[in-house]
């Protein structure tokens, strides 16, 4: 019989990106089931603010150090002498890193220093598709993938990358992720959307940290194309490098009346629980997050057919996929969902469904905690 560790810090990004929203939510279910969880981080992650009591989660903030011969503040080396601090102090058995770098090589680092704590890792798309590929961090990412004592991916498309990428024939446990079917679910408060569209208007969203990546030129080029033929209004929600190219589409194409531009706010159910579409044109997204979550609140999904997203939506089911950088596709999708009242309730309520099965933070969250028992028993 393996237990599971009574002490576990997780070290993760603290922003608005989705591997930091799993790590935190994953983090407070763990502190649920009665752990002590001991999140390090640059700051205070986006979702966990307003969860902490006496009794933990904890947050220890990681600080930088500036010095006039330092061009860099070294956040690696920051974090691996914060998590150190945190296992010698309150005797935490293990690290769980959600993301390869710098997180998993903060925690090889601190279990190095400290002779204890195993280190598990999150694979979360980005540090591996595209920030560990690159060559200024290929041998330090494929480093520490091979030496966390446990890896996990968030889709199988993930692992298979992996492995590809840095050639590394570790075992890797593929554990999709969850989202929480209490919070993220249809809201019926007539006012709450009579705030951003009119009652026969169409309200498509679309939720994202505005890289290129999630290409959100082809959300205004897609949303042009809706309401070039039904009324709609669209919402972008988020933050990022993108954000004023989009802003300048949405005007060129007209739309920029139709357009509303958010900003990042932690609480996006009350948003995708009024929204009849969302929108995921990504060039690659090893998950989705967001999509599943669009999904938990009963929202169809038109997306690229790019990376893990067909784990997680149905093609035909719980929405439409199309090819990346196909906007026409995308449109005509989004249009045929939208114009048949139908299929729109049976793919928001596939989507649901799927959220309550086999997304269920009841069906994941128990997977992590015997991960965690199988990492710390292998010491
Ligand atoms: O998508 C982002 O830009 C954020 C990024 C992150 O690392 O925080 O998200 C990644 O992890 C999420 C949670 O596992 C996944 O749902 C996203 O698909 C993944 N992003 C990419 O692969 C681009």
């Amino acid at each position: 019989m393996v237990s599971i560790p009574d002490k576990i810090a997780v070290l993760c990004h603290t922003g608005a990106g989705g591997s930091g929203v799993v790590a935190t939510e994953l983090g407070l279910m763990v502190a649920q089931a009665g752990r002590e969880v001991h999140f390090v981080g640059s700051a205070m992650p986006f979702r966990l603010a307003g969860h902490q009591g006496v009794r933990g989660p904890f947050y220890h903030q990681v600080s930088g150090f500036a010095y006039a011969l330092f061009d860099q503040p070294y956040p690696e080396l920051a974090a691996a002498n914060t998590l150190t601090e945190v296992i010698l102090e309150h005797g935490v058995t293990l690290a769980h890193a959600h993301y390869a770098i710098p997180h998993a090589t903060a925690a090889i680092h601190a279990r190095a220093i400290t002779g204890r704590s195993r280190v598990m890792t999150t694979l979360h798309g980005t540090d591996v598709t595209l920030v560990g590929a690159e060559p200024a961090f290929r041998h330090t990412t494929r480093h520490a993938i091979e030496h966390s004592d446990h890896v996990t991916a968030v889709s199988h498309f993930l692992a298979e990358q992996t492995r590809e990428v840095f050639g590394v024939d570790r075992p890797i446990e593929v554990i999709h992720n969850f989202v929480d079917g209490d919070r993220f679910v249809r809201v019926t408060d007539p006012a709450m959307r009579a705030r951003f569209a009119h009652p026969d208007e169409a309200l498509v969203v679309h939720v994202s940290n505005f890289r290129p990546v999630k290409r959100v030129e082809d959300v205004v080029q897609v949303f042009a194309r809706i309401a070039s033929e039904i009324p709609a209004r669209l919402l972008m929600i988020g933050d990022g490098p993108e954000r004023p190219r989009a802003f300048e589409l949405a005007g060129q194409l007209g739309v920029i009346g139709r357009t509303q531009f958010l900003g990042s706010f932690p609480d996006v159910q009350n948003v995708l629980g009024i929204s009849d579409l969302f929108l995921l044109p990504s060039s690659n997204e090893s998950f989705g997050l967001a999509a599943l979550e669009a999904m938990s609140c009963e929202v169809p999904v038109v997306a690229a057919r790019a990376g893990g997203i067909p784990e997680v939506v149905e093609d035909g089911v719980t929405g439409f996929l199309a090819p990346v950088g196909d906007v026409d596709a995308m449109a005509h999708a989004a249009l045929r969902v939208l114009r048949d009242r139908d299929l729109y309730l049976s793919m928001g309520a596939a989507g649901r469904h799927a959220a309550l099965t086999r997304f269920h933070p009841g069906q994941i969250v128990p997977r992590y905690l015997e991960a965690y028992a199988r990492t710390v028993e292998g010491a």
